[in-house]
């Protein structure tokens, strides 16, 4: 069967370069053979070319939908060059095809059309036996060459010139692997293209009354109001396998929601299993970083004032959420909120009276999500996740056309990973464990390089994003500094004017716990407005360096300390103290390790080393 002249079978949707293409091959002596319109074109040209429907004595019917589905196309296409494959051939009398020429209907073009095609018009442009011949002959290219890019045509022919009817084996490998690329580019276009038609989130609401228990069970897509910007559009959040593990219960997620909701959940759901009994956790997002992450605990009553979360019952998650959001109030502004638990009232009610964008967790008790439906004139973003949910190991994204993939971070953080303590003080309290694994989970799920300062179960200074890891440790640090004097007597006993809002009077004590209001000089409108949010005759007066130091003293030694990685300098260690650091946790692999130690030492600090590194981008 394969000592016949060469045949090969040409069916394009794309007809550029086709003819001077069909010329090179007749004049290789090369057998054409065509799929209709293809055929005709090559044809009215003056070649010869043989009919697909010659060979498969069927016409093309069904208006096109079966044009080269027949066992004498991939019979042809198929046939290994071994001895019982060439006796099938010969036996059903057909001919070997060395070469399929192909490319498909244009099902992204036609879906991207403005306005947009119905469904049944985007049914007919999904190519059946495009895709067939694509397939078959990329799979068998050890002896067939597949022809799917019109760019290949004048690669081939010099090839097969130059090779007397062949083509090296380097080719018709890059040519399956192109032809493979192109089925599975395509296939994954159509499945998108019915996910929105068909399985989407957003479909719900419109949906006939029979479908709508259905969509909610199995919804694989959201559509998004657009990307990270108003002008990246469209954008979408999908699953390929399963259904989406979150449901939205009020409002609509955007991109960033999503990116913190995720984020943010992933960590309160870690965090809280990192226990043993699982402890609540709760995690205030921005920007995918943490704002602050806590696990629940009881809250002294200074500290009811300092996260302002009085008249509150305040259960495990409330705890937990009062310490989130606690910690870095200025940052928490607008958060996306996460809870390892269900929502209850309580916590529903600290975050009634707070500025925030949304939260996601396993459940809400009924009334709780009565109170957030209503936050936000109803736009309040309300997501329900599926705690049992399993992400796959692989992850992947694209960057600039490139897609990267990796191994999820699923390296598990609990108190094993800090027996390796390597100071001389190797007295490790449970409550600075509790606050290393608090202060490593934020970590995790923060922008590197990172650096977290921890205390009584929550986060109090997180720095993120930035490229020096000294000035990660600085910032962290004068946010733990502002946060610990924000528990000065002095502030705890601010006269505010009367109707002064949550927020202002966040703003208003960061700006006098970081001096800056007073820095402002000459003193202008800003201080002016700075000092009418206090009681007549009751502006405080900045607190002095003598006061500083004798109340960073209380705090001496109490803070925990974890690093993204390994610390290449002292200076971190030196300046981490100063804000009461006494428990260290890094990774080691500095050339600088023993001297960070000895740095360690000096203070008599514990200094650990984890062996992780946490790096996120
Ligand atoms: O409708 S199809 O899925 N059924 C087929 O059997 C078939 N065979 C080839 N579409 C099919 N094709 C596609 O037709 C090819 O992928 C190509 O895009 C197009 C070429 O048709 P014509 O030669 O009639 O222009």
């Amino acid at each position: 069967a394969f000592d016949q002249q060469p045949v090969a079978l040409l069916s394009v949707y794309d007809k550029q370069g086709l003819l001077p293409f069909a010329q090179g091959l007749v004049d290789q002596g090369v057998r054409l053979l065509g799929s209709g319109g293809t055929a005709k074109a090559i044809r009215n040209a003056g070649m010869t070319i043989d009919d697909v429907s010659d060979i498969t004595k069927y016409p093309e019917m069904l208006g096109g939908r079966v044009k080269t589905l027949h066992p004498a196309v991939h019979g042809g296409i198929l046939a290994r060059n071994i001895p019982s494959d060439a006796a099938d051939l010969d036996a059903q009398k057909i001919a070997p095809i060395a070469v399929v020429v192909c490319n498909l209907y244009p099902f992204n073009e036609t879906i991207a059309r403005i306005p947009p095609p119905s469904i049944p018009e985007a049914v007919e442009e999904v190519d059946i036996g495009g895709v067939t011949l694509l397939r078959a002959a990329a799979k068998n290219h050890d002896r067939v060459v597949i022809l799917s890019d019109p760019k290949d045509y004048d690669e081939f022919l010099a090839q097969y010139k130059a090779g007397n009817g062949s083509v090296s084996d380097e080719f018709k490998q890059r040519m399956a692997v192109k032809a493979f690329s192109q089925t599975a580019a395509y296939d994954t276009s159509i499945g998108n293209y019915f996910r929105r038609q068909y399985v989407s989130a957003d479909a719900i609401g419109a949906a006939p009354a029979d479908h709508k228990a259905a969509l909610t069970e199995h919804a694989q897509q959201l559509t998004l109001r657009y990307g990270a910007n108003p002008h990246q559009k469209p954008a979408q959040a999908y699953v390929t396998e399963g259904k989406l593990p979150f449901s939205v219960l009020s409002g609509s997620p955007g991109y960033i929601n999503l990116l913190d909701a995720l984020n943010s959940y992933a960590l309160v759901h870690e965090l809280s299993r990192a226990f043993e009994p699982a402890k609540a956790a709760a995690a205030s997002f921005k920007h995918v970083s943490p704002a602050g992450a806590a696990v629940e605990s009881t809250l002294s009553a200074d500290e009811v004032k300092v996260f302002d979360v009085d008249g509150v019952d305040l259960t495990p998650v409330a705890s937990a959420y009062a310490r989130a959001r606690g910690a870095d109030r200025m940052s928490s502004f607008g958060d996306f909120i996460a809870l390892s638990h269900t929502c209850d009232v309580a916590t529903a009610k600290i975050i009634s009276r707070e500025v925030s964008d949304g939260i996601i967790a396993p459940g809400y008790e009924p009334e709780a999500l009565d109170i957030l439906r209503k936050k936000k004139g109803g736009k309040y973003c309300v997501l329900q996740m599926d705690p049992s949910f399993n992400p796959s190991l692989i992850e992947t994204r694209q960057v600039y056309g490139i897609t990267l993939e990796q191994r999820r971070n699923d390296a598990k953080i609990d108190a094993s990973i800090f027996s390796n303590i390597v100071s001389k003080n190797k007295d490790l309290s449970p409550q600075a464990l509790t606050d290393l694994i608090v202060a490593t989970t934020a970590l995790k799920y923060t922008q590197s390089n990172s650096v977290c300062y921890a205390y009584n179960g929550g986060t109090v200074g997180l720095g993120a994003g930035q490229q020096s890891r000294i000035h990660c440790t600085r910032l962290a640090g004068s946010k733990a500094d502002a946060w610990w004097l924000r528990h000065h007597p002095r502030v705890l006993d601010f006269k505010w004017r009367k109707g002064i809002k949550r927020a202002d009077r966040a703003n208003g004590t960061d700006v006098f716990v970081t001096g800056e209001i007073f820095d402002a000089e000459p003193a202008g409108s800003e201080r002016k407005e700075w000092e009418a949010l206090f009681a007549e005759g009751e502006v405080p007066s900045p607190l002095t360096a003598d006061e500083k130091k004798k109340w960073f003293d209380e705090i001496k030694g109490k803070v925990s300390l974890a690093s993204d990685a390994f610390f290449p300098f002292p200076d971190n260690v030196w300046r981490a103290t100063r804000s009461g650091v006494g428990h260290f946790a890094a990774p080691s692999g500095s050339v600088m390790d023993s001297k960070i130690i000895e740095t360690a030492d000096e203070s008599n600090a514990v200094y650990v080393f984890t062996d992780l590194r946490l790096f996120t981008h």
